[in-house]
């Protein structure tokens, strides 16, 4: 499950958008650090194999998200402090773009960019601290003897810090392959995938939409996200979890009016996924359909292991066939006729959609 933690300065909205990413209208306060809490990702995929199957439980994919409880800020410290902060997968940072006198800004005005800019170079500095630690360790081991791992350690290390020197966050150097697996043991914040959301003015609304061209103009975020490597999203928190509390039909109706095709959430959960490269397969049956979410490029094996480790290590095969094929022939009887249903292997790639069975012995 992909785990998502908000990120922003106070009263930027971040628990107004943890309520409408988790339907937790009134989240518990004071127990413990954080909120957390689990978002259903939309899926029509999953809706029609559920018209289909019409099983006893249709299962989604979720995203935990985490939100700190009446925090003094939750930049960098707190993610560096809290541990459902620093082992999360994704980052959003929700930016105040809302204008409402009646909630203080603690910088006493309100500017998205530099805000933006503001926890950037948090978490850059909180990295470089990390960075510079390890150099040190490094030089100190590589005197007692020479290793070719250290040094090549030694020298990623050092083109990070060089990054972010220049102010570069390290999701923009996109290491791959074995660079990134070097890195994985230090946490670095900036290497994280961030999404940006930048939570509207409530009279910004209806001339913004969906469009996020403009609703970076209109909030001065244009030349930030020219440079961030990132994604963003620009909704309204406040009128966004006013209109998740109407009625299915109503709740399209307003969001059309506001030239909206999408809700927030969708958006949200949609840009992450973009975001991290994930994809969905799903599993169907009478007593269960369901969607799993797994990074594009994931094998079958390993995308067996999301369901159960059993399955995994006593994989077989996998049954495979693609969602549209499933659905233009109606059943999946009509798929194997026709010898659409693949096997295959352990190394297959599972693709966005992939309708699996994992055969598997115990
Ligand atoms: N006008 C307006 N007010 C908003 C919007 N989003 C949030 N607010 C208000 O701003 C205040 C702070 O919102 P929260 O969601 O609690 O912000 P937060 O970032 O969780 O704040 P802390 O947890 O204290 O850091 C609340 O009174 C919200 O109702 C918005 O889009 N427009
Ligand atoms: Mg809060």
């Amino acid at each position: 499950m992909l785990r998502a933690a908000l990120i922003g300065l106070p009263s930027s909205g971040k628990t107004t958008l943890f309520q409408l990413m988790t339907s937790i209208r009134d989240a518990p306060r004071g127990k413990g650090d954080v909120n957390i809490g689990i978002s259903k990702v939309p899926d029509d995929r999953l809706d029609k194999l559920t018209a289909m199957y019409n099983p006893r439980k249709r299962v989604p994919a979720t995203v935990e998200f985490t939100d700190m409880i009446a925090p003094a800020r939750a930049g960098a410290q707190a993610l560096v402090d809290v541990a459902g902060y620093k082992n999360a997968d994704a980052l959003v940072h929700v930016i105040r773009a809302f204008r409402d006198a009646a909630v203080a800004h603690p910088a006493g005005s309100i500017d998205p960019a530099r805000d933006a800019q503001t926890m950037e170079d948090e978490l850059i500095l909180a990295d470089l601290g990390v960075a510079e630690r390890r150099l040190e360790r490094i030089e100190r081991d590589l005197k007692k003897g020479r290793s070719t791992e250290l040094e090549k350690e030694r020298d990623l290390v050092q083109r990070c810090r060089e990054a972010l020197e220049q102010g570069t966050p390290l999701r923009a150097l996109q290491l791959a392959g074995d660079d990134l697996k070097r890195l994985r043991g230090f946490q670095f914040l900036s290497a994280k995938p961030l999404l940006l959301v930048i939570n509207l003015d409530e009279a910004d609304v209806a001339d913004v939409g969906a469009d996020l061209a403009r609703a970076a103009d209109k909030t001065g975020l244009t030349a930030f996200l020219a440079h961030a490597s990132t994604r963003a999203v620009a909704l309204c928190a406040k009128i966004e979890l006013e209109i998740s509390q109407l009625e299915g039909a109503d709740a399209t109706a307003f969001l059309a009016d506001l030239g909206l095709a999408e809700s927030g959430l969708d958006r949200v959960i949609r840009t992450s996924y973009d975001l991290l490269g994930y994809v969905s397969f799903l599993t169907v049956g009478e007593d269960e359909c369901r969607a799993w979410s797994i990074a594009r490029g994931t094998q079958a094996q390993l995308a067996a292991g999301e369901i159960h480790t059993d399955i995994a290590r006593g994989f077989i095969r996998a049954e495979v066939v693609a969602y549209d094929t499933l659905i233009a022939r109606g059943t999946m009887a009509a798929c194997r006729e026709h010898g659409e249903v693949r096997l295959e292997g352990k190394e297959y790639i599972v693709q966005d959609g992939d309708i699996i069975n994992f055969r598997f012995a115990t």
